[in-house]
């Protein structure tokens, strides 16, 4: 249902801060030099509702139609989040300027790159600096320069009708009218030469390399739904984790894909470094900390001819745990076809830990019991702790879901009526389960 919750309105953008980023000579004045900037696409109802569509009609800029703003004569910096449903922008401006991208979906690049375009596909994050120095009085348009979009990029298709349709598609049109004004105090006038040290990781130390695949699903035996685009030759299953990734592991993982179309590829979890896109090391703009890595469709292909896969290498270190309750996922970023079934689930499995405990009973009792208020629960070993309790009833109807619950006080149940109850505790370092019963008089 993501698409829907999009369109309706959960998505945004979150600013992260740091030491090493506040110690740089960057634009830093929320709102004045320093503006966010979420790009998406609406099509409106007869009511002016927002319509739930892959493309919108309109253009909107933190979701106000026509956008402009005044900005200062200095350099100013936009932190830019393609919040698309499908939607790629190939971002320029109307005088042909150059900007500097400075960071990637992860954080700050090594250098400023200098662009006079950047195509940003859903999902992804860069930052920019513009140079405006000495130019008050004047204005300039960021814009979408999607005329000069492949046709199997979002966007960048020419469709007259159909649900694809919409007025933007393969056209050049504005994201934001930028006023220039008067320079303000201790303005930033000039780009940095350089940022910080990333250091990437080796592709000499990856553990494995995992092999996934992207494909068009149609005429696939097995695949419900219409053409939908597929990883791994299967529909999502959310009752199914496609990868056990060991705590710490640095993998590279090679997605190879015959579909005819683009997509955004995510991780949730990681960041990674992109190693090549058909055997091409990344751009400068492109190598550092990324989420999303956009893999190009097939070339070539045609009636009996399959064409040439675009295969897509990058490397991670897997350093955060994730239990099959919890598990992180992996998705095209284009919100239809992650609904449509392009995802999949992974875990993190902390060997050490379920090792360490693997004999160790979970000895817990309940008191007191039978309860009409509150119900204690006490670990026989200490060092055993709840990571989720669930209570159920007889019927198996969840009444309570507590996740990391603080026990000390005991958990108030006077909210239950009388009756049988199960109380399931998944203990928080083996996350190994036990049941108890209890009654509530
Ligand atoms: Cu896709």
């Amino acid at each position: 249902m993501t698409e829907e919750q999009i369109t309706k309105g959960i998505g945004g953008l979150i600013i992260v801060r740091d030491s090493i980023e506040s110690a740089l000579a960057l634009p830093r004045s929320y709102g004045v030099d320093d503006i966010p900037l979420v790009l998406t696409d609406r099509d409106f109802s007869t009511s002016n509702q927002f319509t739930m569509v892959p493309y919108g009609d309109s253009m909107l800029t933190n979701m106000t139609l026509r956008a402009q703003y005044q900005v200062p004569a200095q350099v100013v910096r936009f932190r830019i989040l393609n919040g698309a449903i499908e939607r790629s922008y190939n971002l320029g401006f109307s005088d042909g300027r150059s900007f500097s991208i400075i960071t990637s979906d992860g954080g700050l690049l090594n250098a400023p790159v200098s662009v006079t375009k950047y195509i940003l596909h859903a999902g992804e994050r860069i930052e920019i600096l513009v140079n405006c120095s000495g130019q008050s009085g004047t204005s300039v348009d960021l814009k979408a320069y999607n005329s000069l979009l492949a046709g199997n990029v979002a966007g960048g298709e020419n469709f007259n009708n159909g649900p694809f349709a919409n007025y933007l598609g393969k056209k050049d049109f504005n994201i934001l009218h930028l006023n220039i004004g008067a320079q303000t105090a201790n303005a930033i006038t000039t780009i940095p030469k350089t940022l910080i040290t990333n250091i990437l990781l080796n592709s000499a130390n990856a553990n494995i390399t995992r092999k996934l695949t992207i494909s068009d699903s149609a005429g696939l035996p097995n695949i419900q739904g219409p053409n939908a685009f597929i990883l791994n030759h299967k529909l999502f299953n959310i009752n199914y984790n496609e990868y056990q990734v060991p705590l710490n592991n640095t993998e590279i993982w090679e997605i190879t894909s015959s579909s005819a179309f683009g997509h955004p590829f995510h991780i949730h979890d990681v960041e990674f470094n992109i190693i090549s896109v058909n055997g091409v090391a990344p751009t400068a703009a492109q190598a550092g900390w990324k989420d999303v890595v956009f893999i190009p469709g097939k070339t070539g292909g045609g009636p009996g001819n399959p064409g040439t896969p675009s295969v897509v290498k990058f490397i991670a270190k897997f350093d955060d745990y994730a239990d099959a309750l919890h598990p992180f996922m992996y998705h095209c970023h284009i919100s239809l076809h992650e609904d449509e079934g392009m995802m999949g689930q992974f875990v993190v499995t902390n060997q050490n830990a379920v090792a360490d405990l693997k004999n160790t009973d979970i000895l817990v009792s309940l008191y007191p019991n039978p309860t009409n208020n509150k119900l204690y629960i006490e670990f026989k070993n200490q060092n055993q702790s709840a990571y989720y309790i669930t209570i159920t009833d007889v019927l198996g109807r969840t009444k309570v879901m507590l996740p990391k619950p603080e026990l000390l006080n005991g958990i108030d149940v006077s909210h239950l009526s009388k009756g049988i109850y199960h109380l399931t505790i998944i203990e928080n370092n083996s996350k190994q389960t036990t049941t108890k019963t209890f009654v509530v008089n």
